[in-house]
């Protein structure tokens, strides 16, 4: 505490959780300490509103060079911060980049959650300052049980959900072991106008925006029958924030409770621009055909156009076939239930992406360089 404000330390505050809590718990007027990582280039663009000159007197935020694999370095703004809650949100939080990077997603989602627990313990907090961890629907992989709740047993398939439960069970040992106040968010997949680019409903709909737009042609997509149960970003960080305000440190599911595929949030971001779309040919040579355009919010599409296409490229190793969530311990214990539903969040991306499509689409034609990558 200073001052009579609680104090929360976030890792991974520059991504799209981070910002999110570090609004939400500065509204509710906590000090917000957050560990961004030194980079070439800027990467506090989500925070960047928030963060205020630190030369002027009584800053609530504020930002610390630091890194998950540097376990000193994480000793030290602990020390120097003396956070009343925790929230490990870091991580390299690409599925399928830790197929290609492993060792580094090891590293850092397994054993940085370690660093952490470890670094409160040496500096004898283990009473005082509460965790929570980032954990994942990706535990539950290849499913064992629908819905999956807390008790459903744990199958992950890729090197991130490995690591990732790792992470899990450390934060639950450490709770055991040393009577700490530590737990599991079990969150499903999130977005957001601020997820990150190369997320699957990010992807689509920036791509299909820049597509009406005419800043490109065609999306290259993976597995479109994947099914996931997608909430909004702000809906769950709300909830990270109130696993910490419990007498007793409990692990809990966050979901919606309802499933889509890929497909549909393809069509849903489509319709939203005026567009309808028709799925033709199977497998690896699927493809999206627009069918009808209403209105002019697609200037540069006309009926017949190939939108999308599916590319081998982006399927996985092993893939995450379906997932739902049941929610009901987040919703009966503490009151949880998600306020924006799937689609009014996808309609809030696409108007998002459609803007920005239109700021670069402007810059183009004044002679700029615009970089569109929709890897
Ligand atoms: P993002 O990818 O948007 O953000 C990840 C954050 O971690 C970024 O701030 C990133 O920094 C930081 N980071 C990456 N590597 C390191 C490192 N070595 N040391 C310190 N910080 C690092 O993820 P989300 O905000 O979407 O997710 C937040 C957390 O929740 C992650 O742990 C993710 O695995 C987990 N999760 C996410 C879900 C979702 O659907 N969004 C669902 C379930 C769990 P930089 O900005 O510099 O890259
Ligand atoms: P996921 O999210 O792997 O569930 O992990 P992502 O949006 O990357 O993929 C969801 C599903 O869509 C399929 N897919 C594609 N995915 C991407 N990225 N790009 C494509 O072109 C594409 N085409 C189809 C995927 O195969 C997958 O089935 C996210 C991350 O935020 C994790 O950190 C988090 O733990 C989990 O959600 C819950």
């Amino acid at each position: 505490m200073i001052d009579g404000k609680k104090v929360a330390l976030i890792t991974g505050v520059t991504g799209q959780d981070g910002s999110y809590l570090a609004e939400f718990l500065l509204e509710k007027g906590y000090v917000v300490h957050g560990i961004k990582r030194r980079a070439s280039s800027f990467n506090t663009q989500r925070v960047d509103h928030i963060y205020h000159d630190e030369h002027k007197v009584g800053v609530p935020f504020k930002l610390h060079y630091g890194d998950l694999s540097d376990a000193s370095n994480l000793i030290r703004i602990i020390q120097e911060t003396q956070p009343d809650e925790i929230y490990n949100l870091g991580a390299q939080s690409h599925v399928a980049v830790s197929f290609e990077s492993p060792e580094y997603t090891a590293d850092v989602d397994a054993i940085g959650t370690l660093r952490l627990l470890e670094a409160i313990r040496i500096l004898g907090l283990e009473k005082t300052t509460r965790f929570y961890q980032a954990s994942t629907s990706e535990l539950y992989g290849l499913v064992q049980e629908t819905p999956q709740r807390e008790t459903t047993p744990f199958y992950p398939r890729s090197p991130y959900a490995v690591a990732k439960l790792y992470a899990y069970w450390i934060t639950v040992n450490y709770r055991e072991a040393y009577g700490m106040y530590a737990c599991n968010g079990i969150l499903f997949n999130h977005e957001s106008p601020r997820r990150g680019e190369t997320f699957v409903t990010r992807k689509i709909t920036r791509g299909i925006a820049n597509i009406a737009i005419g800043l490109e042609d065609c999306l290259y997509m993976g597995n479109l029958d994947a099914l996931r149960d997608w909430g909004h970003a702000k809906d769950y960080v709300r909830m990270q924030w109130m696993m910490l305000q419990q007498d007793q440190p409990e692990d809990f599911v966050i979901a919606t409770g309802v499933q889509f595929s890929v497909r549909q949030f393809i069509e849903w971001s489509a319709k939203e621009l005026g567009i309808s779309l028709r799925f033709e040919g199977e497998g690896v040579d699927e493809r999206a055909v627009v069918a009808g355009i209403e209105g002019d919010l697609a200037p540069a599409l006309k009926v017949g156009d190939v939108i999308a296409r599916v590319d081998p490229r982006y399927f996985r190793p092993t893939e995450v076939e379906t997932l739902l969530g049941d929610p009901s311990k987040a919703r009966e214990k503490l009151g949880w239930v998600p306020e924006i539903t799937v689609q009014e969040m996808c309609a809030e991306m696409v108007k998002h992406d459609l803007e920005a499509a239109r700021r670069d689409a402007l810059l183009k034609e004044s002679g700029f360089r615009v970089n569109i990558s929709l890897e």
